[in-house]
């Protein structure tokens, strides 16, 4: 009989070894107090022949060592879980990035190559990949078992968690928050493939524009270029080479520029104003969907490796991210 879901990931033994240790630590605890109290029960029931007087013993080195010992017990657990929580938070540099949004009832994924797929998730094995979930509506949570990860899908936020699958096969996906009517169906199925085999899938989806790419589209589309392309009269910070930086602000400190950082520049601007700059950009909060906001977050991060003078700079060598033709934004900027 197998008790546990199957094993595909690179974190599911770490998991299950700490699961192991919670499940075994309390049992012990448990098994340990109830022991005790039925055996004191039975020696000290009514009428039995032992010895009652002399009641206050000397037991406090024995009350401080047990209550120590359980002490760090668990605070040894914390530190074990805590680790593991944020090693899983944390990818690798070298992760490919899977864009996940929850909506009434369904997973809709987008990879960075603009393939989209709805309740079903193929990933190639042995590689890294981050995952970057939102939602469009109420909280859900995205859970696959056999790679012990689930998260949940929080609207107006990014997660991020990442995982290696490490055996090939199809796994299911579950939504794990109760989220409406038909939460229960809300679900699907991850495959993991040979990468060949996913380099065959992605190539079979059809070659449509990337997400960099549509995202480039809709920062026209939404007026974005005028303010900060190179044409641009308004004084507004370029985006090229802003992603991963770190971006000072007004009224001082400093913030990595990542995806919630983007986000919340987007809808909300005024919360943090990069330092030098008037407030004047206008929150998109209710125009631009999660969809879109995860392609102009996809755009906006594949102008990275750009600097913002020179328009004669290619695509990044070596990079994987298709972006498009360097200089277009500004060409398109009135
Ligand atoms: C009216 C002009 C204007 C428009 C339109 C505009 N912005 Fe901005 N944006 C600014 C200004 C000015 C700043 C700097 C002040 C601040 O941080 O709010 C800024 C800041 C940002 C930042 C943070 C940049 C940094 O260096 O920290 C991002 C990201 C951004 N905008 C993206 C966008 C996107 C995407 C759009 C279109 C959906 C857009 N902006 C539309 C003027 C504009
Ligand atoms: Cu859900």
């Amino acid at each position: 009989m197998q008790i546990l879901p199957a094993t595909a990931s690179s974190h599911a033994a770490d998991m299950d070894w700490l699961f192991a240790a919670l499940v075994g630590t309390s049992g012990f605890i448990l098994l340990l107090v109830f022991g005790l109290m039925i055996t004191f029960c039975v020696r000290y029931r009514a009428n039995s022949k032992v010895e009652r007087g002399n009641r206050l013993g000397r037991t406090w080195r024995l009350e401080a060592a047990w209550t120590a010992a359980t002490f760090a017990a668990f605070l040894a657990l914390y530190f074990w879980g805590a680790d593991l929580y944020i090693r899983i938070h944390r990818p690798p540099p070298d992760a490919t990035d899977v864009y996940v949004v929850g909506k009434q009832w369904m997973w809709k994924i987008e990879h960075a190559g603009g393939q989209r797929e709805i309740d079903s998730l193929h990933v190639p094995v042995g590689r890294p990949v981050r995952l970057v979930l939102t939602s469009q509506d109420v909280i859900h949570d995205f859970a696959i078992p056999a790679f012990r990860i689930r998260q949940d899908a929080v609207p107006g936020r990014y997660e991020t968690l990442w995982f290696t699958p490490t055996e090939v096969g199809e796994y299911p996906l579950y939504c794990a928050e109760f989220c409406g009517t038909y939460h229960a169906r809300m679900g699907g199925s991850v495959v993991v493939m040979e990468p060949s085999d996913f380099q065959r899938w992605l190539d079979g989806q059809g070659a449509g524009p990337s997400l960099a790419q549509e995202g480039e589209a809709l920062f026209r589309q939404y007026g974005c270029s005028g303010c900060h392309g190179a044409a641009s009269t308004v004084h507004a910070p370029r985006l090229e080479g802003l992603f991963g930086r770190p971006v000072p602000l007004e009224g001082g400190g400093t913030v990595i520029a990542d995806d919630r950082y983007i986000r919340d520049s987007i809808l909300l601007p005024r919360s943090e104003i990069a330092a030098g700059y008037p407030p004047v950009m206008p929150s998109f909060a209710g125009q631009i969907g999660e969809d879109e906001l995860l392609k102009l977050v996809a755009y906006i991060k594949s102008l990275a490796d750009r600097t913002a003078g020179n328009t004669e700079a290619g695509p990044p060598a070596g990079g994987k991210q298709a972006g498009p033709p360097a200089g277009s934004a500004e060409k398109d900027a009135r």
